[in-house]
């Protein structure tokens, strides 16, 4: 996006000009899905595709916020306002007040009122983390333009905490620590039981990442990833009965074996077996990628897609559509569902050569499937959130 349209955008709606311009990049997830919250592993890189934000002080305490992709009216509130926003039609605004919010409430003097501009290219319901790019930004601009001494990992926890209870969703910190810890051309191996990370370098790979994207709607996904998340809980409950564990990423092939007596649920059983296999294959992909073993890197990425459909139970008809296609077609090392589930995205690590013939495949099949097409994204992997010169 040109800076001077953003500029211009600023400028047409609040009528005067706007000072800095941001951008914050989405996510995609190579491996280590729905493990975050069980203090797993997970390997994510920040995208090209994002959020930008045109921002400007006011003189009063007045925070004005514009959605150019909402085009709806400008929301505002004083800058102490801590409750959410509660029209439907501008909830997209709660990402942005939650993160003031908890800046604010952590001690950091932001008083001054501001209005923002914002536009974001990332597709809607695509599952690239929207909201952790939005939460992101709003932390990157409010850390630069207040001065405010906040590291990046608490930028991080913020947005997390925005999520969890500013919007309701019990997700776990990979999404805003990918945007913000996104470093070009690196997947960012997180631990989310002590938060500490390790790029791993993915540029020299003659392989490449393609966004397949279900432009499927999902307005039960937030439930039932709630119910998930609770399942995992209740489980590792249960195995605390005999086991001195924290999280269910404490657990390893030998203890699920011989413990899964104490869960006797088998739907319980299955999402506990996901959160352990798909450790061990996160783990397994950094091997893989340093030794540039692409076509094993393909095969746990197949075994992520196999588990999350299975035994986690979070695909659809669109996902495992897009994902059984791209198997077949040559050149592709591997494909999978990423993020929450249920609609959003898959993506596939496929021969430079092979792109255009996988895009050309996918969309057929996919179409002619489930009635209406596909979108196919090319995205680098990028730094994470940035004032842009
Ligand atoms: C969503 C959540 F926001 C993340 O925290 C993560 O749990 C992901 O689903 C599944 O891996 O994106």
């Amino acid at each position: 996006m040109e800076k001077q349209a953003l500029l211009d955008g600023f400028k047409k709606v609040f009528g005067r000009s706007g000072q800095d311009v941001f951008f914050s990049p989405g996510r995609i997830n190579l491996i280590g899905e729905h493990t975050d919250y069980n203090n797993g592993l997970s390997m994510p890189c920040a995208i090209s595709l994002g959020t930008y934000g045109v921002f400007a002080p006011r003189n009063d305490d007045q925070v004005e916020l514009y959605s150019q992709n909402i085009k709806g009216n400008i929301v505002s509130f004083p800058v102490t306002d801590e409750t959410p926003i509660a029209r439907p039609e501008e909830q997209w605004a709660n990402y942005f007040k939650g993160m003031l919010t908890y800046l604010r409430q952590s001690g950091y003097e932001i008083n001054n009122g501001f209005s923002l501009y914002v536009y974001g290219n990332l597709p809607y319901g695509a599952g690239l983390s929207s909201s952790a790019s939005i939460e992101m930004l709003m932390g990157e601009i409010l850390k630069d333009e207040y001065n405010i001494p906040v590291s990046n990992i608490q930028l991080a926890r913020l947005g997390q905490r925005t999520e969890n209870e500013f919007l309701g969703l019990k997700s776990g910190i990979m999404d805003q620590f990918a945007v913000r810890m996104g470093k070009k051309n690196n997947a960012v191996l997180l631990n989310s039981a002590t938060l500490s990370y390790q790029y791993k370098p993915m540029d020299n790979l003659d392989y490449i990442l393609i966004i397949m994207s279900t432009n499927k709607k999902h307005s039960l996904a937030n439930s039932a990833y709630n119910d998930r998340v609770k399942q995992c809980h209740d489980a590792l409950q249960l195995l605390q009965q005999k086991l001195e564990i924290s999280s269910l990423s404490d657990l390893d092939f030998k203890m699920l074996e011989e413990y899964s007596y104490l869960i006797n649920n088998p739907v319980l059983i299955q999402r506990v077996r996901h959160v352990v296999t798909e450790n061990a294959r996160t783990q397994e992909a950094t091997h893989a990628i340093q030794t540039g073993d692409m076509e094993y890197l393909g095969r746990l990425i197949n075994a992520s897609h196999v588990s999350l459909a299975y035994d986690y139970e979070v695909s659809s008809k669109e996902l495992d559509t897009l994902v059984n296609t791209a198997w077949q077609q040559p050149g592709v090392a591997g494909a999978r569902m990423i993020g929450g589930g249920f609609a959003g995205s898959a993506i596939a690590l496929v021969k430079r050569s092979q792109v255009d013939n996988l895009k050309a495949k996918v969309s057929a099949v996919y179409r002619q499937k489930i009635g209406y097409d596909a979108s196919f994204y090319d995205v680098e992997i990028v730094d994470g959130p940035r004032k842009i010169d």
